[in-house]
């Protein structure tokens, strides 16, 4: 990629919380035509090791004292880009006000579902090129492909596979039949179930804090970004961000709990709940849900 090409446009968002920003400007594709780029860069994590540092840059204290310095020794941002950028991504990384929805049932019929039926298939690539073995292949954690879906473990792209304190990783579904949390009976448990052992079982294998095990939190979000049911496995004192957000992440848990209440014939629970959440007015359902009241 020829960076020095890139060609700055506008801020999209700049986030004091997450310490991000997020930015548009353009890159040549390989034909040499400009499309247009989001940037996010984001501060990482301070590892642990980055203590031994601080001597380094301190040299006097008082009782009260602060100094603003740089670490050598660890990388401090992380970056990522979207290219080429569709509307659809400028939207979703554009600062946006939240408002809340209660999704019925019969919401759920007549907007959600026919809107999900047209998601584009391009916006899952991502998806299908790790399902498939062409992307991330190193990455893999797990994969099984046996019982009425197949799921595989991956590190989620927001960690940089370092600091323990942020430890992300994605449950991500191998078929394609279930779109979203309003997809799941109670035919899926045993699944449900299997995810959330072989993930507590990968990390308490590969990462520890002092030592100690790593305490999960397992949930999934609705509405999601993406239409291809997976589920966020995050170290349990990870700082309560966006995507924990009440309304929005909803426990693995108490899912497979509300599944094993389910009747054996019969609409399910989850298919005659309402469900409130909160939704971006640049996604693309807030106009549909908007106009149908
Ligand atoms: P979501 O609930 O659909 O959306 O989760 P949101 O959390 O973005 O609102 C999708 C998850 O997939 C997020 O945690 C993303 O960080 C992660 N993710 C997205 N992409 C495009 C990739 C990718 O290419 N690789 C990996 N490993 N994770 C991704």
């Amino acid at each position: 990629m020829d960076w020095k090409a890139f060609k700055f446009e506008r801020i999209l968002n700049q986030d004091p919380a997450s310490h991000a920003i997020s930015f548009l400007g353009t890159l040549p594709n390989p034909e040499g035509a400009h499309e247009p780029a989001i940037i996010r860069i984001e501060k990482t994590a301070l590892p642990k090791s980055s203590a031994k540092e601080f001597a380094q840059i301190i040299h006097d204290t008082e009782k009260y004292s602060w100094y603003f310095g740089r670490l050598k020794s660890i990388r401090d941002v992380k970056i990522n880009v979207i290219f080429p950028a569709t509307e659809v991504h400028i939207r979703k990384y554009s600062q946006q006000d939240i408002v809340l929805i209660q999704e019925t049932p019969e919401l759920y019929e007549r907007v959600v579902k026919p809107f999900i039926a047209t998601f584009p298939p391009s916006r899952t690539k991502w998806v299908d090129e790790i399902i498939a073995g062409r992307k991330e292949v190193d990455k893999v954690l797990h994969r099984d492909d046996s019982g009425p879906f197949g799921y595989m473990i991956i590190p989620d792209m927001k960690w940089n596979l370092e600091t323990v304190s942020d430890l992300y990783l994605l449950a991500l579904c191998t078929s394609n039949g279930i779109k979203s949390l309003r997809d799941l009976r109670k035919v899926h448990v045993p699944v449900l179930r299997n995810i959330r052992d072989e993930a507590t079982n990968i990390v308490k294998t590969r990462w520890k804090n002092d030592g100690k095990d790593i305490s999960l939190r397992m949930f999934v979000h609705y509405q999601p970004s993406y239409y291809h049911f997976h589920i966020h496995i995050v170290n349990a004192n990870h700082p309560v961000g966006l995507g924990m957000a009440v309304g929005q992440a909803h426990l693995l848990d108490d899912i497979i709990s509300l599944l094993e209440l389910d009747p054996d014939d019969g609409p399910s629970i989850i298919e005659r709940m309402t469900f409130t959440y909160g939704l971006g007015e640049q996604h693309g359902l807030y106009p549909l849900l908007i106009g149908a009241g």
